[in-house]
């Protein structure tokens, strides 16, 4: 409400209003959060309120627009900060208020809800523009992007996004990497202390006790030959599963120095959270009552969209099977 009626007060002061009369409307949104849904025909951007009055608001757009959605129906965040598309025919915002209760799944139905019946919609006129602003929200001390069980404030991360811990040089820092130390056990396995092996000082394993944690360690034996190279050719990928003594992996057991090179690397895809933030330019809604009656707003808040476990793929520095160029040719072969 506070929203609404600033942007009112804007009009009022800057703007000459011959429009016809202005007319206070709850556009209280303030609580809900937006929700998007693809429907048939186009996609939808909304809120509903169903507390003290039947309303929603909705941001509906065309799906050719600049916002790709997956094939899941959820939007794939944009690779720039910001994007922008203007209001016209098929890009519109909706306000409406209805005689009853609205179900949660009434946008983006193939068959129009029978029910509640709309009795005030304003639409938004041409001449605004949607700006929608994305950004990671998993960017906080004590978020964990990569899942490997260390918080961000634990794997070197800082808000300035400067001078990033990348123990393994990969080109991945830290708090991305879901391997900090490359040699293709993953953090998540050597952070617990399976055996009776000893810790350091924070309680994290270090098998060969000096005093770098099993999972910032890339030979954990201290035998001399990396953990990633005590593996069995066919099997490079997977230090654990290769063992010579009785129920322990050789990487973790002094006495074993096979040693097989190879250049192969587990993968890094992680999944990413990020949050969109909705905003009209020059919003200028009119009733559809034939009544003339408009409401503009110089920058209208639409709210905040979440989209969650969003794929994220990396490459480590090192890999030489994944590569940007690698990737365009697979994708290439595959479409031909
Ligand atoms: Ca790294
Ligand atoms: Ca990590
Ligand atoms: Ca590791
Ligand atoms: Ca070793």
């Amino acid at each position: 409400m506070r929203r609404l009626l600033l942007g009112i007060f804007i009009s009022l002061l800057f703007s000459a209003c011959d429009d016809g009369d202005i007319i206070v409307t709850s556009f209280d949104f303030e609580d809900s959060s937006l929700k998007f849904c693809s429907g048939p025909n186009k996609n939808v951007i909304y809120a509903i309120n169903n507390n003290d009055v039947y309303e929603s608001i909705s941001l509906e757009f065309s799906n050719n627009n600049q916002l790709d959605v997956d094939e899941d129906g959820n939007i794939i965040p944009p690779d720039e900060d910001q994007v922008s598309f203007p209001l016209s025919g098929s890009n519109r915002v909706v306000y409406r208020i209805y005689d009853s209760e609205v179900p949660n799944d009434y946008f983006c139905n193939v068959v129009p809800p029978s029910s509640p019946d709309v009795i005030e919609e304003w639409v938004s006129g041409t001449g605004g523009t949607v700006i929608i602003n994305t950004d990671f929200i998993d960017e906080t001390a004590t978020s964990d992007p990569d899942r490997d069980g260390l918080e961000n404030r634990e794997e070197g991360w800082n808000s300035l996004g400067e001078d990033l811990q990348d123990t393994d040089e990969d080109g991945i820092p830290d708090y991305l990497d879901k391997d900090d130390d490359g040699d293709n056990v993953p953090t998540s396995n050597e952070l617990a202390n399976s055996a009776n092996d000893p810790v350091n000082e924070n309680g994290y394993r270090d098998t060969d006790e000096d005093g770098i944690p099993n999972y910032l360690d890339n030979d954990d034996d201290n035998d001399g030959v990396l953990t990633r190279f005590e593996v069995e050719e066919g099997d490079e990928d997977n230090p654990a599963a290769f063992q010579t003594a009785q129920g322990i992996s050789n990487y973790l057991n002094q006495e074993q120095t096979a040693e097989f090179q190879h250049e192969v690397y587990i993968s890094h895809d992680i999944t990413r959270n990020y949050g969109l933030q909705i905003l009209i330019n020059n919003l200028k809604f009119e009733k559809q009552d034939g009544s003339g009656e408009s409401i503009q707003f110089e920058t209208y808040n639409l709210g905040n969209l979440s989209s969650n476990s969003v794929d994220f793929p990396q490459c480590p520095g090192q890999d030489p099977d994944c590569s940007d160029t690698e990737e365009e040719e697979e994708t290439t072969e595959t479409e031909g």
